[in-house]
């Protein structure tokens, strides 16, 4: 078993019957929809799962996981989704594979959240990953605009064909180094001036929005509360 699936085998422990449960989307939570999958078919676990991606969706339904819209689940009991970088104060970061916005939605509809890493996911400071931000494909050139003069490296994400990546809500992504920014490390500054930016529709700035953590490394399982 690798790291991940360790990671996200350990995080479908906290799932129990007759919850409504938000899924999160990447290679770790892969392993997390896995065990589910499992768990409904050996087990006969009642859930209702609300999926953060398309991605999810499709990997949840072949498995026979029952899915629920977000508009149909006004609050779930858990959330368990992956991450790419997070420091000691729950300051993550989000949208390495492109879900954030629906990903930031249901865990903030979520009763507890959990996040599955990898171990080299936990870093002593956020910065290397960069921060994936969401905008609005009309004008976002004039959000680019605004970040740089701010001291963003905003970087339009594109796919291997030379295509401009969409989101699955049809958004396109500014993968963005902040470090030189002129909030210097106050990320709640930074966010604050993002989401206040016309044209952004949300970050990958996940700060203090989990409860534990579990990693999973060449040590084995970590739990931080
Ligand atoms: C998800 O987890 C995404 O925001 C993030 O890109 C992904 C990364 O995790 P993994 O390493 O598990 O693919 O929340």
């Amino acid at each position: 078993m690798n790291e991940k699936q360790m990671a996200g085998y350990e995080a479908a422990k906290y799932v129990k019957d007759g919850m409504l449960v938000g899924i999160g989307t990447g290679s770790t939570a892969y392993y997390l929809i896995e065990k589910l999958g499992q768990r409904v078919k050996e087990e006969g676990l009642k859930i209702k799962c609300v999926s953060t991606s398309d991605a999810s969706t499709e990997q949840a339904k072949s498995l026979g996981i029952e899915l629920l819209d977000t508009n149909d689940a006004p609050e779930l009991d858990i959330c368990i989704d992956g991450v790419d970088e997070v420091d000691p104060q729950f300051n993550g970061i989000k949208g390495g594979g492109g879900a954030l916005f629906r990903e930031k939605i249901v865990a903030s509809s979520a009763k507890y959240n959990i996040w599955v890493c990898h171990s080299a996911k936990l870093v002593d400071e956020i910065g290397a990953f960069g921060l994936p931000v969401e905008v609005l494909p009309f004008g976002y050139k004039h959000v680019v605009k605004k970040m740089q003069e701010a001291g963003f490296e905003p970087v339009l994400r594109m796919n291997k064909d030379g295509s401009i990546y969409e989101t699955n809500n049809h958004n396109y992504i500014l993968d963005t180094k902040y470090t030189n920014s002129k909030f210097g490390k106050d990320y709640a500054a930074m966010e604050a001036f993002l989401k206040g930016t016309l044209g952004v529709l949300e970050t990958g700035f996940f700060l203090n929005r989990t409860d534990i953590i579990i990693s999973a490394g060449p040590d084995g399982i970590q739990t931080i509360q």
